[in-house]
C-alpha cells in the first residue's frame, strides 16, 4: 500500500506492505518489502555487513560500492554470498541515507529472516529472504537514529550486560604454532598485568571440526586452564563449533551431519587452513547433542571465556534437515549453547552474523581480522582482508553496534619487533579501541622492549569515558578522538616512516 512517512518538517512517500504504526522514535512497518522515496538525490548510504568479517561504512550512491569484489571464495566466507550484491549499494539489516543537515534516513529491520537494505538516488529499500520481521523506519540525527535502532533490537532480542574485561590472546603472535610450553611459558611472562582473560586461539585442536587436545597439549586442555587460572587470569578458548574440515573426525565419519548441496552431499560453507570447510546441520538432534558434548567438555576443562569462530557457517543457505529459515536455525543452535554453557561463560562472536546474535553473544568481533600490517596488499579490493586500516575502518563504522553487544574491534599492538606498523598506526588501533571500549592484545612480554611494556600495562589499565560525538568522532576523556580520515579509508601510512 502507499503511505506517507510525516517527520516534522519532512515526509516521505513509501510503499509498505500494511499499515505503519508511529512510536516515539519513528515508525514500526509490518514484515514484507518496503521502499521510501527520498529527496537527497545522490547522497552518502550506509551499507552494513552480514557478518563481523563484512565490511560496513558510508559511500556515495553514485560512487563504488562497499563490497567484497571479484572473489566468489572470499565472499562466501566474510559476506552471504547468496544475496550480497557487491556491485550494487546494498547491505545486511540496516542502512541509511544521509541528508543534507546531518539527519539520516534509516531502514533497520527488527530481526532474522536475512533483510537486506539497498538505495539508489531516489530510493531506500527494505526486503527480505523470509518476512519474519518488522522495519523500523526513522528520520533524524544520525547517532541518534542508530542509537534508537539498537534499542529497538535490543528490546526485541535481548540485550547481556557481562563485560570481558581486558584480554590477551595467542593469535596475532603466534597464529597456529602454540603448544603447551609456550602457552605456559608466555602466561608466566604475563603474570601481573592488568589483563583479565588470557585466551588460547586456534591451533590447540587436532584439527577444525574435532575438539580435543592436540598433539602440542599432550598434558591436556584441562591442566593449560588450570595454568592460567594459577597466574591469575581467566582461562580463555577459541572454538569453531559450527563447521568442520573435510578431514576432520566428524566430516568423514558422519558426513550427514553437515549442511547439504543440491548434490546430497556436503556443502562447501567457505574456505580456509587452504581447504574449504563444511557446516554442521543445527536442526538435527545428533548435532545438538554433539554441541552438547563440546561445550560440556571445555567449560569442564576450566575455560569460561569461549571466541566462537566462523559461526556464520550456521546461517549459510543449504539443506538442512528441519526446513526453518537458515538465520533461525543459527539463533536456535546460538541459544543451545548458550543454554548449555551456562549465563556466566562470557561468549565472544566471530565471523558471526551480527543481527541473528544479539542478546545471546556477550561480544562479537566488529571487522576483519587486525595484521601487523597496515594495508593487504595482496587482496587490494577486499576491505574483508586482514590489515591494521580494514579493521579500524570496519570496526568504527559499527560503533552503533556498543548498544547490542560488547563490540570487539580486534588486538591492538605495542611491539615494534616482527611488525610492520609505526607509531602512528598503532595509536590508531588503540584510539579504536578505547572509542569501542574493547580492549585486548597479543603481544607477548618477551617481545616488548621496556618502555613498550610500560606503554602496555599503562594502556591496559585504562577505563576512559568515552562519548560520540560525530559519525567518526568521539572524546575519550576530554581528548577527542577524530577517526575521520581512517575510517574512511583516507589514512595512507608515510611510504617513508620505519616501523618501529
Ligand atoms: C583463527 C583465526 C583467528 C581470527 C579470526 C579468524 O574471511 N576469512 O577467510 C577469514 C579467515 C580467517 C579469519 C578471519 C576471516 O580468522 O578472525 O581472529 O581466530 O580465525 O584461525
Amino acid at each position: 500500500m502507499q503511505y506517507t512517512f510525516d517527520f516534522d518538517d519532512t515526509t516521505f512517500a513509501a510503499n509498505v506492505p500494511a499499515e505503519p504504526r508511529r512510536t516515539d522514535t519513528g515508525w514500526i512497518v509490518p514484515p514484507g518489502p518496503l521502499a521510501v522515496l527520498h529527496p537527497f538525490g545522490d547522497t552518502e548510504f550506509y551499507r552494513h555487513g552480514w557478518n563481523s568479517w563484512s565490511p560496513s561504512g558510508w559511500a556515495l550512491t553514485d560512487g563504488e560500492t562497499i563490497g567484497i569484489k571479484d572473489s566468489p571464495e572470499r565472499l562466501l566466507t566474510a559476506d552471504d554470498a547468496a544475496v550480497e550484491t557487491p556491485h550494487a549499494h546494498s547491505g545486511s539489516a540496516v542502512g541509511a541515507v544521509a541528508g543534507p543537515d546531518g539527519r539520516v534516513l534509516l531502514i533497520g529491520s527488527l530481526g532474522l529472516g536475512t533483510p537486506r537494505v539497498g538505495a539508489d538516488r531516489d530510493v531506500l529499500w527494505g526486503r527480505a529472504e523470509q518476512d519474519l520481521a518488522e522495519w523500523f523506519v526513522a528520520f533524524g540525527p544520525e547517532l541518534e537514529v542508530f542509537a534508537d535502532y539498537a534499542r529497538l533490537l535490543s528490546d526485541r532480542l535481548g540485550h547481556r550486560t557481562r563485560r570481558a574485561g581486558t584480554v590477551w590472546s595467542s593469535w596475532y603472535s603466534f597464529f597456529e604454532s602454540i603448544d603447551e610450553q609456550l602457552i605456559a611459558r608466555t602466561v608466566g611472562d604475563l603474570e601481573g598485568q592488568p589483563v583479565d582473560v588470557f585466551q588460547i586461539d586456534d591451533g590447540w585442536e587436532p584439527i577444525v571440526g574435532d575438539w580435543t587436545a592436540g598433539p602440542d597439549f599432550p598434558s591436556g586442555m584441562q591442566a593449560t586452564a588450570e595454568g592460567i587460572a594459577a597466574r591469575g587470569f581467566r582461562p580463555g578458548l577459541w572454538l569453531a563449533p559450527l563447521i568442520a574440515l573435510p578431514g576432520s573426525e566428524i566430516a568423514r565419519t558422519r558426513p550427514d551431519l553437515m549442511v547439504q548441496g543440491d548434490d546430497g552431499r556436503p556443502l562447501v560453507a567457505g574456505h580456509n587452513w587452504e581447504s574449504h570447510y563444511f557446516a554442521l546441520d543445527t536442526t538435527q538432534q545428533e548435532v545438538r547433542d554433539h554441541l552438547r558434548e563440546v561445550f560440556e567438555r571445555v567449560t569442564g576443562w576450566g575455560f569460561s571465556y569461549l571466541k566462537l569462530d566462523f559461526m556464520y557457517a550456521g546461517a549459510i543457505t543449504g539443506r538442512r534437515r528441519v526446513d526453518v529459515h537458515r538465520e533461525v536455525a543459527y539463533r536456535d543452535a546460538l541459544q543451545h549453547i548458550r543454554d548449555v554453557v551456562g549465563d556466566d561463560t562470557y561468549l565472544l562472536g566471530c565471523g558471526v552474523p551480527m543481527v541473528p546474535s544479539v542478546g545471546v553473544l556477550d561480544g562479537a568481533r566488529v571487522g576483519p581480522d587486525t595484521a601487523a600490517v597496515w594495508d593487504n596488499a595482496e587482496r587490494p579490493r577486499d576491505p574483508s582482508g586482514a590489515g591494521a586500516l580494514n579493521s579500524i575502518v570496519q570496526s568504527v563504522n559499527r560503533a552503533w553496534m556498543k548498544g547490542l553487544y560488547e563490540v570487539d574491534p580486534d588486538s591492538v599492538y605495542f611491539r615494534s619487533t616482527r611488525s610492520l606498523l609505526g607509531e602512528a598506526e598503532r595509536e590508531l588501533l588503540r584510539d579504536t579501541a578505547a572509542v569501542l571500549e574493547f580492549r585486548s592484545t597479543s603481544d607477548p612480554m618477551a617481545w616488548l622492549g621496556e618502555a613498550e611494556r610500560r606503554q602496555l600495562t599503562a594502556w591496559l589499565s585504562e577505563r576512559p569515558t568515552v562519548e560520540q560525538v560525530g559519525r567518526h568522532r568521539f572524546v575519550v576523556d576530554g581528548r577527542e578522538v577524530d577517526l575521520s580520515t581512517v575510517a574512511t579509508g583516507g589514512h595512507v601510512p608515510d611510504p617513508t616512516a620505519v616501523a618501529g
